[in-house]
């Protein structure tokens, strides 16, 4: 094949999967059911990619779908099941899909696998715990029958598995293993699976299988490149020596290749190498590859630019030149990470329309580019010259560059990043705030309900008026208020109940933006999100947040925090323009979010959150581009934050932060104070911030947000004695690890219950 993509999005245009896979977990369909619902969504897929161009006896079809995460498919498929969930396995050593969404769930006292980014995307996969102990064999046939049902339905597809070195490199050490346990480690005990693994996809009927060995391009794992590269090179050569297999694809997305790791794969027993070009150049000739395929990633998998054909293409030729047996074109990544189709949206302006992309359209532009490789270039010209004049229109559009917003970004001095001394703040702060030893306080959002989203999809529909659908969200920040008076909490939120996604929000009320109505993209098991467009400068028409803030005060006495989205979070979550460097478009919403801050200032606002949780997950894979980028996105903050008064308590939180990578950086952000989820790693995170000087206040989250178990008042008591044991008492601050929208009320309220009645113990024992 001239043409793939590393793959496709498996939620469904409609969201398909999500629904049906809630309804099972929720006990209103079976097993059968789902099952069903998965075979048609896969069947849909390859009628669909073949309806855009991909051959479909030709294995340039993948087969990429999975119920939940790849990894876990992965990790499951080779027996990796932590010993707690041992007894979910069949008697035949085979894992069940009830066990596959167990150990991605939790029950019980079971925790689930702990969840982290996938790279530096907006995914997350499920972290696999490998340790000595571990038996790998093969236990699911999944895979294998994917393959079959899709030769089935007359379609030769190639099955897509996360290759053994990123597997174990994306593992941590389970709980059993000693201390400085390296899961690598195990490589060649995981190898004989693999090997049963390409054979039973064999049997099955695959002529190719991709095995995606991202792992290769990163710089953000706990590896020398040149350890990953031994290691490919090891793995590989037991994986093409083994008898009876697919030709191999081996795909390294999201960056460049160490060169160590292309030196590997180049003289690798493999068939085929797709590297991304989209993030990386072309990279040198290697002897090895005059018997292999390059597939050369030049459609971008992750951003939803139509993007330059015209450079595309050079990159491809460019590939031609390194003495491969063939080229071929492909996308940088899987398209997991951008919705289905723009066909989709009706709303859009025509013009936007024109400069985009999605998953579908992105498969048109990898079979126009493929067939130029095939008929000659001659015969995509015109499209190129189309994907060129897109382009040169995006740039010079009204609303892309904006002379008022550049000039203030361009004024900008030193001063305006700065807030000053921390002591002066603390002393204003406690004046004005007077608040309790371990203050309590949630994240910002309260369960976002059936009736929440009821009332917000009526109002869209323009059911009810904008004065009911107000009406309606006063009510509920009143619940919310009254319940957190009955808690007992020191500080109140009003609960977020108008806002559909803390990012999307902003999006919607800032000029710049667009919003997609069915551009969903899979985040995490059965959730998504809908990114929104940066596709303009960034300014703010009105106020946004203040009148709700305004509200909500005026209901209690407590302080209620104003809640903001960060600058660097907003461009995670969003699709952001690539055509000026990120630093100008986050100071861009650094400012708009300066200006709310001064206007909740003067709503009577005294604590202001600024949420950062995806400041970790922008982080280049890259060592030589993470201080520049860390630089930057404090400095974002710190501009949208140092208006603030002394007498004002910022805040900010932050999700799954690998708290030591980014220490300094959150040190440098200068809030007044940070929360963070440390509950799923037991309280680790307390040490790391004890050991790092930290000096400002800190809620390191006491329970996890991302499971329905309510945690008892014993284990927060334990995590609170930790925490005042190893920091100052006064930086202490007690809170969920999370925002609550995606918990029910039932265990939101038993959990903050008991929280609290932690809380005035560990103040009785302290202040005994
Ligand atoms: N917003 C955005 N991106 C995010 C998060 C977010 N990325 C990282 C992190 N949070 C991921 N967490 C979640 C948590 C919940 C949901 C999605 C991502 C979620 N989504 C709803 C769903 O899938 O049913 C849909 C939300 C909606 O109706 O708008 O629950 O918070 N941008
Ligand atoms: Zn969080």
């Amino acid at each position: 094949p001239t043409g793939t993509i590393l793959g496709y999005p498996r939620i469904g245009r409609r969201r398909e999967l999500k629904r049906a896979v809630e309804a099972h977990w929720a006990g209103r369909a079976d097993e059968a059911t789902l099952e069903r619902t998965a075979a048609d969504l896969r069947e849909a897929t390859r009628v669909r990619l073949a309806e855009l161009g991909l051959g479909r006896d030709d294995s340039s079809i993948p087969e990429s779908f999975s119920f939940y995460d790849q990894v876990l498919d992965a990790a499951l498929t080779v027996g990796a099941l932590p010993a707690r969930f041992e007894y979910l396995r069949a008697s035949d050593g085979s894992i069940p899909l009830s066990a596959y969404f167990t150990v991605a769930r939790g029950e019980g006292d079971h925790l689930p696998l702990e969840m982290t980014k996938w790279f530096d995307t907006n995914y997350h996969y499920l972290v696999p715990e490998i340790g000595p102990e571990t038996v790998f064999s093969l236990s699911s046939n999944r895979f294998a029958q994917q393959v079959s049902e899709a030769r089935a339905a007359g379609f030769t597809t190639r099955p897509v598995v996360v290759g053994p070195v990123t597997l174990l490199a994306l593992a941590k050490a389970s709980g059993a293993a000693p201390d400085g346990f390296d899961p690598l480690s195990r490589l060649d005990d995981l190898l004989p699976v693999y090997v049963e693994i390409l054979a039973a996809l064999r049997r099955a009927g695959a002529d190719w299988v991709q095995l995606d060995e991202p792992a290769l391009v990163s710089e953000s794992l706990p590896y020398e490149p040149a350890a990953l590269a031994d290691a490919a090179a090891r793995a590989y050569a037991v994986l093409g020596a083994s008898s009876a297999r697919p030709q191999i694809l081996l795909a390294a997305g999201y960056a460049q290749l160490s060169d160590e790791a292309w030196t590997a794969l180049a003289a690798a027993p493999v068939e085929a190498l797709a590297i991304d070009l989209a993030r990386g150049d072309v990279p040198a000739p290697q002897p090895g590859l005059a018997s292999k395929t390059l597939v050369g990633g030049v459609i971008d998998g992750r951003n939803i630019w139509r993007g330059d054909l015209a450079g595309a293409w050079q990159k491809v030729e460019a590939l031609s030149a390194l003495g491969a047996a063939s080229v071929s074109v492909g996308t940088s990544t899987s398209l997991q990470h951008v919705p289905h189709d723009l066909a989709d949206e009706c709303e859009l302006d025509p013009r936007l329309v024109s400069w985009l992309a999605f998953a579908d359209q992105k498969v048109g532009q990898v079979v126009t580019l493929a067939q130029g490789l095939t008929e000659g270039r001659e015969t995509i010209a015109a499209a190129v010259r189309e994907a060129s004049a897109a382009l040169s229109d995006r740039m010079e559009a009204e609303g892309v560059r904006i002379d008022a917003v550049r000039s203030r970004t361009a004024l900008l001095a030193p001063a305006d990043f700065d807030r000053g001394e921390y002591g002066v703040r603390v002393a204003a702060q406690d004046r004005a705030l007077n608040l309790p030893v371990l203050p309590t306080t949630t994240i910002g959002s309260f369960p976002q309900t059936d009736d929440i989203r009821a009332a917000r999809a009526r109002h869209g529909n323009g059911d009810i008026t904008t004065d009911e659908y107000e009406g309606f969200l006063r009510d509920e920040i009143r619940r919310v208020v009254d319940l957190q008076e009955d808690l007992g909490l020191d500080v109140f939120v009003h609960g977020e109940a108008e806002r559909n996604d803390m990012v999307q929000y902003f999006a919607e009320n800032l000029d710049g933006f667009a919003v997609t109505q069915y551009g969903w993209v899979q985040s995490y098991g059965s959730r998504a999100t809908r990114p929104s467009i940066l596709w303009g400068d960034v300014s703010r028409p009105t106020p946004i947040t203040v009148e709700w803030s305004r509200f909500a005060q005026s209901l209690t006495d407590k302080p209620m925090k104003g809640m903001l989205t960060g600058p660097v979070t907003i461009l995670a979550w969003s699709f952001v323009r690539d055509d000026q460097p990120l630093s100008e478009t986050a100071n861009q919403v650094a400012l708009a979010l300066r200006d709310e801050i001064a206007d909740l200032e003067a709503a009577g606002i005294a604590v202001i959150q600024v949420d950062e949780p995806a400041l970790r997950e922008l982080l280049p894979l890259k060592r030589a581009a993470q201080a520049d980028y860390l630089a930057w996105s404090v400095d974002s903050f710190r501009l949208a934050t140092a208006g603030a008064q002394d007498a004002t308590q910022v805040h900010t939180h932050l999700c799954y932060s690998e708290f030591d990578v980014v220490i300094d950086a959150i040190a440098a952000l200068d809030a007044d104070v940070t929360s963070i989820e440390a509950a799923r790693s037991r309280g680790e995170v307390i040490g790391d911030i004890a050991e790092s000087g930290f000096a400002h206040g800190v809620g390191p989250g006491v329970y996890d947000i991302h499971s329905p178990r309510v945690p008892s008042v014993a284990e927060v008591a334990e995590l609170l004695t930790r925490a005042a044991a190893e920091l100052p008492l006064r930086q202490v601050w007690v809170n969920p690890d999370c925002g609550l929208k995606t918990r029910g009320y039932d265990e939101t309220v038993a959990s903050l219950r008991n929280i609290v009645e932690a809380t005035r113990a560990a103040r009785e024992a302290v202040l005994a």
